[in-house]
């Protein structure tokens, strides 16, 4: 690939003054791991085996119903975003497939597009449908709802477009859809809460009868907004009770910041696992709501305890284990591409400090109610800095050690905003 946007030349410069001091980091953590029975090079296969998806809308600024504020350089369109990714994807490595979202990504050629991705050395990850917003000159309003409207235009709508979508990742190479409605409630009394699900479920098994074998369909559920009283699919109770009617190609997946606070997200990571319904993850951080913070920034123990049930799950796989990983934060206030740098070698940090922990330990700590210990085994694990691994693991693979530092040198954002043409001020994601 001669075309990447940044130079392979400068990241082996920027690398080459730290190789010695992070070989003997390497090295030193190698020697602490061993002490306990663990190959460091084993548990570097694994990271340089992880990957997590980037979305497409991630590479824009965010922006809030308030304000949005744009930054030279931005993407305007898919090609510039998927520029973006590519940097992403250089630099840290774990990071080589791109989710899009439709009609916001819509082109002529999808063929085409494929193609683009994959000389920048991309993949694709999950169709997103959107029938959130109306669209210009669309025949039906999803102001009262898209799947589970009362109107039977809008609901047909909402059903042609998702399986456009399918097509549409047909022809790019996905295997997922994942759909998210906003369809809900904002007053006690406004709809039918039987009804609305009963009209929900009929739609979406429309949709779900134009998969193809090999295909799945991620039913994304989220507590409240934009209704603020009701969802239709608000929890994963609707969510996995939804994916059961509609069948085995169906699954649930768990967007972190969509749940009430404090909710115990890893058991129901666990409890999707338990009855083969667990479908991906669309990872961010939150405080208060669907705040869509950088992963990790505020409760990173709680990514990490995910990814230990996940690290369960794997070794238990029952029906099978195979979660879709995908990135999903609004960028209200940094550089997208730093942010995602940044989250990337987060949610792989959690992934690896998870396949740290003393499963026998763990275990034989649990089988004898020695509550101190069964905590011990899993802090021992999350408390390990373990950043020379993914660095050893980045390089090795023609990544930078520094990303941020590598990114920042590179002047990419100040060479695009030469190149692109500015984005309009305005409210709302990208
Ligand atoms: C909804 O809040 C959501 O998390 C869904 O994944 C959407 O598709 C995404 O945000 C992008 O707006
Ligand atoms: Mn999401
Ligand atoms: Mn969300």
């Amino acid at each position: 690939m001669t075309n990447m946007p940044i130079s392979a030349d400068l990241i082996a410069e920027h690398n080459a003054p730290q190789i010695e001091a992070l070989q003997e980091d390497y090295d030193a953590l190698g020697r602490k791991l061993a002490r306990g029975g663990v190959d460091i090079d084993a548990i570097k296969a694994r990271v340089a085996a992880f990957s997590v998806a980037v979305p497409s809308w991630g590479a824009g600024r965010g922006g809030t119903r308030f304000a949005k504020f744009p930054i030279p350089g931005e993407p305007t369109n898919i090609h510039e975003k998927l520029e973006d990714c590519a940097v992403i994807n250089q630099l840290g490595r774990r990071t080589p497939r791109v989710s899009p979202h439709f009609p916001w990504d819509k082109v002529s050629d999808f063929v085409a597009l494929r193609e683009e991705a994959a000389a920048l050395g991309l993949g694709w990850d999950a169709v997103n449908s959107n029938t959130f917003q109306d669209q210009p000159g669309q025949a039906h309003s999803y102001a009262n709802g898209s799947l589970s409207s009362q109107d039977a235009g809008a609901r047909q709508q909402a059903v042609e477009h998702n399986i456009e979508c399918i097509e549409i990742g047909r022809q790019l190479g996905s295997t997922d859809l994942t759909v998210w409605v906003g369809d809900g409630t904002n007053f006690p009394g406004q709809q039918d809460l039987g009804r609305s699900l009963d009209r929900y479920l009929d739609a979406a098994a429309q949709i779900y009868a134009a998969l193809p074998d090999d295909w799945r369909m991620l039913l994304e559920h989220k507590m409240f907004e934009p209704a603020f009283y009701s969802t239709v699919i608000s929890d994963w109770g609707s969510s996995i009770l939804a994916a059961q009617t509609l069948g085995d190609k169906c699954k649930c997946l768990v967007d972190l910041g969509h749940h009430a606070p404090n909710v115990n997200i890893e058991q129901i990571v666990a409890r999707l696992h338990r009855f083969g319904k667990l479908g991906g993850f669309h990872f961010n951080d939150s405080k208060y709501g669907d705040d869509d913070l950088d992963s990790g920034s505020i409760n990173p123990h709680q990514l990490f305890l995910v990814f230990n049930e996940l690290a369960e799950a794997e070794a238990n796989p029952r029906d099978g284990f195979n979660p879709s990983y995908m990135i999903d934060q609004s960028h209200n206030v940094t550089d997208p591409i730093e942010s995602m740098l940044s989250s990337a070698e987060t949610i792989t940090a959690c992934f690896t400090k998870a396949s740290l922990v003393d499963r026998a330990a763990l275990h034989a700590a649990q089988e004898a109610n020695d509550t101190m210990m069964a905590f011990q085994a899993l802090r021992r694990a999350y408390t390990i800095d373990v950043a020379p691994i993914l660095a050893m693991a980045r390089m090795e693979a023609g990544g930078a050690i520094d990303v941020l530092a590598t990114y920042r040198a590179s002047q990419y954002r100040a060479r695009k905003a030469q190149e692109r043409k500015a984005v309009g001020l305005g409210a709302g994601i990208v």
